[in-house]
């Protein structure tokens, strides 16, 4: 019970407010993608949460595996590395918070940069120290897949098909790379800014299915108006699994609204990833979290 110096309590709340200025100001990155670290730290984010199993209550985003190979291995994070080596630094400057925390709160702090909305955020997390709680490889969405898939994937982290749709609107973000997942391009023009345009560009064209070089299969809106060196650089994506977004009846609904409305894209949209950074998180009645470790310290008697 008294070794609290071996799990040390939760940052504060003006060490954390120091973490977040630093994630603002690495943000900026002119050499990489389309100038910004901001959408790969919310895959990055999301994927450490992304592996939750409700039945079994294993995976979620404590733990911070990706830093092993058994989890950052995985061919469903490649391109990952780019994001925890921009976050490097920060966990150099500040030690006290841990992977698990940083990880998740660069999502957060990122999201909020782009013009989207406040996500609430708690700290707390732990990092495994090895690899032995590391969720099986497979539990991440394949983006060849369609309805079913998606729902066999997210019904397991806990989530139902109005949250699945919300949590699909991250493709507002960043780009596919041939090099990482084998998808080539981005859902909307301006990668870097959140907003609801994912959904309206989704309900708006007429997506062509296209087979890329590698053999694999993704849609494509060109612009015909547009001068053939033009449409290479415009060329617009989704994934097979955005489009049964877009098919199934019960995705359809949220689709929909999603596009009417941003403001309830970004309500819900807030709601929804907070809950994806919780998955695996349990939490006492001061919300600190209860995990394997502090358990095992008799952290609850
Ligand atoms: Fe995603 N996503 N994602 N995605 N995702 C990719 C990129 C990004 C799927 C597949 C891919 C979510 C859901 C799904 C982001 C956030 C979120 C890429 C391209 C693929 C493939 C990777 C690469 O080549 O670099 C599939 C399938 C699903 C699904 O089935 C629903 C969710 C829920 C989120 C979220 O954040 C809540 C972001 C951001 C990117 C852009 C990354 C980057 O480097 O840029």
């Amino acid at each position: 019970k008294s070794s609290s110096s071996d799990h040390p309590s939760a940052p504060s709340a003006s060490q954390l407010s120091q973490v977040a200025a630093a994630i603002k100001s690495l943000l900026r990155q002119p050499d990489y993608d389309d100038g910004s670290a901001g959408p790969v730290l919310v895959r990055l984010a999301w994927h450490s949460a992304g592996t939750y199993c409700k039945d079994t209550n294993t995976g979620g985003s404590n733990g911070a595996g990706m830093r092993y190979e058994a989890e950052g291995g995985d061919p469903a994070n490649a391109g990952l590395q780019h994001a925890r080596a921009f976050l490097e630094p920060i966990k150099a400057q500040f030690p006290f918070i841990t992977y698990a925390d940083l990880w998740t709160l660069a999502a957060v702090v990122a999201i909020r940069e782009m013009d989207g909305p406040q996500i609430s955020w708690k700290p707390g997390r732990t990092d495994f120290t090895d690899d032995s709680r590391i969720p099986p490889r497979g539990r991440l969405p394949d983006g060849s897949k369609g309805a079913d898939h998606l729902r066999w994937i997210f019904y397991r982290m806990g989530f139902n098909d109005q949250e699945i749709v919300a949590l699909s609107g991250a493709h507002n973000l960043g780009r596919c790379h041939s090099d990482r997942s084998g998808f080539e391009g981005k859902w909307v023009n301006n990668p870097t800014r959140f907003s609801n345009t994912y959904f309206r560009l989704l309900k708006m064209h007429d997506w062509k299915k296209k087979e890329l070089a590698n053999g694999m299969e993704q849609f494509v809106y060109v612009d015909e108006d547009l001068e053939p060196e033009e449409q290479e650089e415009e060329t617009l994506m989704m994934l097979p699994t955005d489009i049964a977004l877009l098919e199934d009846p019960s995705f359809r609904v949220w689709v929909d609204r999603y596009a009417e409305d941003k403001d309830l894209f970004f309500r819900d949209f807030a709601a929804v990833f907070a809950k994806l950074l919780e998955l695996g998180i349990r939490r006492d009645k001061d919300e600190n979290v209860v995990n394997e470790e502090n358990l095992a310290d008799g952290y609850r008697s």
